[in-house]
């Protein structure tokens, strides 16, 4: 039994889009985990400190055989492999952020992981692409992600020239 995911990938330090591409062909190689789609590549001014540079973001949809602290397990190993360094400052630059937004219906509050993502109704790097990724996305509380969408204005987002991708 698999169950869908989505994932918000972040990357501002070392090449951001190519760690976003490594890191979907990262996903795709993942046992217990079929990678579906892509959406597009968007760049945005940092939330937070703002002496760090712009982020490139992108939502990926997943099947996922992998229970949901597994999966978090499987993500961190890829933010380390590619070379991310975790610092004390909250929200400061990093290589490679995976998150868990979505988990199919669960809510999950543990130390280690909160589902839906804490922040994800009010971020529009979040928000815009997942949206490419299912326009009609329900969240366990029953909300459609479009109510949050019509809250969440797409300001000071671009897409990059890239368009959204589909895995077999
Ligand atoms: N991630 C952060 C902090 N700030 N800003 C943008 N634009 N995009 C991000 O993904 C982002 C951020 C920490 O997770
Ligand atoms: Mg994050
Ligand atoms: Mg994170």
């Amino acid at each position: 039994m698999s169950e869908r995911c989505f994932i918000g990938l972040g990357s501002n330090l070392a090449d951001p889009v190519a760690q976003i591409e490594s890191a979907c062909e990262a996903l795709s190689r993942l046992s217990g985990v079929r990678l579906r789609a892509r959406s597009s590549l968007y760049t945005s001014a940092p939330l937070g400190p703002q002496d760090q540079p712009s982020y490139t973001n992108a939502v990926v949809m997943l099947d996922s055989q992998l229970q949901p602290e597994a999966l978090l397990d499987a993500l961190q190993a890829i933010e380390q492999q590619q070379g991310r360094v975790r610092k004390a400052e909250r929200w400061g630059p990093r290589t490679l952020d995976l998150d868990i937004l979505l988990y199919g219906n669960r809510v999950i509050d543990t130390p280690r992981l909160q589902v839906p993502h804490y922040h994800m109704h009010a971020r529009p790097f979040v928000l815009y692409p997942l949206a490419e990724l299912d326009a009609h996305l329900v969240m366990p509380d029953g909300r459609p992600l479009r109510d949050w969408l019509q809250a969440c204005p797409m300001q000071g987002i671009e897409p990059i020239a890239d368009s959204a991708k589909t895995y077999c």
